[in-house]
């Protein structure tokens, strides 16, 4: 498979930027209590969700977990319905009732992110097997965490996928965490070695390395369209942020993880190394990428302020869109 374009690897960039720049100001908006609750953020994971969604149409679904705002951006959502619903707004996207936890966009692929753990993996599942009934080549995508990997869901799910050959993707982003465990403490063994026994084809890939997420991820939506079944993917990446935004509140000073360590993996932080290697390749110059930081922070405040100046759901709207 040959590389991604430059114009690919641009548009690719600047989904990533947005979705760092957005996890920035929801990070401190919620510390200086603008929130209405916590949020999960994706930063340092950008690469796994965007190099993988930059491979999907809107015929193609995705589900997300708790930790979704990267993926619903990666997708092709819009911002400002995103930014509203985080701050429970009639004009979200979920019209302000689902929040954070539930950023859903049907008209995009997006299934939705999910609080419960594990969750998007069954979705999809069933998504993909809708798919493959109807035929028309589309695919069906799980992001999920380490954490996640532990869920029996997960092995259920790659028995159905590989038996009825669903063009299913697994994406698992092992960002080292479950919570305040690391990882090596409640997951045993591989994760990426659960898909042999069920004959999947498992690859793990470095998560902050766009290029490399791109390709692989290409080869699975390539293998699922031609009817050839699911793959799985792991990805190994690092969440820069705490597991979620309120968590200082729940440590009370208690330590999980240390500075050195966060430190080592912002010297791989996906975004930059993406910068470095289109300005060493000669795709960017360093005034484009100065433009599209711009334009990033433009949507950005755009957003924010279409969140803040539209006005929350009515009580009379509590039981609407709650049953079919
Ligand atoms: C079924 C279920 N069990 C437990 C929880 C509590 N919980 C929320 S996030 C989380 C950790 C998930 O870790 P991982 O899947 O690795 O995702 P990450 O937060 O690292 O992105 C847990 C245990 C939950 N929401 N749902």
């Amino acid at each position: 498979m040959p590389p991604a374009s430059a114009s690919e690897i641009l548009v690719m960039y600047e989904r990533m930027l947005l979705i760092r720049r957005v996890e920035e100001r929801l990070g401190a908006d919620f510390k200086a209590g603008h929130l209405i609750a916590g949020v999960h953020l994706y930063s340092g994971q950008e690469a796994v969700g965007v190099g993988v969604c930059q491979h999907l149409g809107t015929d193609d679904w995705i589900a997300s977990n708790h930790r979704g705002h990267g993926h619903f951006l990666a997708k092709g959502g819009d911002v400002r319905a995103m930014m509203a619903e985080i701050h429970a707004k009639v004009t979200g996207v979920c019209r302000g009732m689902g929040g954070t936890m539930h950023v859903a966009d049907l008209g995009k692929g997006i299934l939705g992110a999910n609080g419960i753990v594990g969750g998007g993996i069954s979705l999809i599942c069933g998504a993909a097997f809708s798919q493959s009934l109807q035929g028309r080549g589309s695919v069906s995508v799980a992001f999920f965490g380490d954490g996640a990997s532990t869920q029996g869901v997960m092995s259920e799910a790659l028995n159905l996928s590989a038996l009825w050959k669903l063009p299913m993707i697994f994406v698992c982003e092992n960002n080292l965490f479950s919570e305040f465990s690391r990882s090596d403490t409640v997951v045993a063994g591989r994760i990426v070695d659960r898909a042999a026994a069920y004959g999947v084809p498992g690859v793990q890939v470095d998560g902050n390395d766009l290029d490399a997420v791109w390709a692989v991820a290409g080869q699975a939506v390539r293998r699922a369209r031609a009817g050839d079944g699911p793959t799985f993917i792991e990805a190994f990446t690092y969440r820069m942020a705490g597991h979620v935004e309120a968590e200082t509140g729940f440590l009370q000073g208690a330590q999980y993880r240390s500075s050195d360590e966060v430190t080592a993996w912002a010297e791989r932080d996906p975004i930059r190394r993406c910068a470095e290697r289109l300005v060493q390749r000669g795709q960017a110059s360093p005034e484009q990428l100065a433009f599209i930081e711009e334009r990033v922070a433009a949507q950005v405040a755009d957003a924010v302020q279409f969140a803040l100046d539209s006005p929350p759901p009515s009580p009379e709207q509590a039981l609407e869109f709650m049953f079919a």
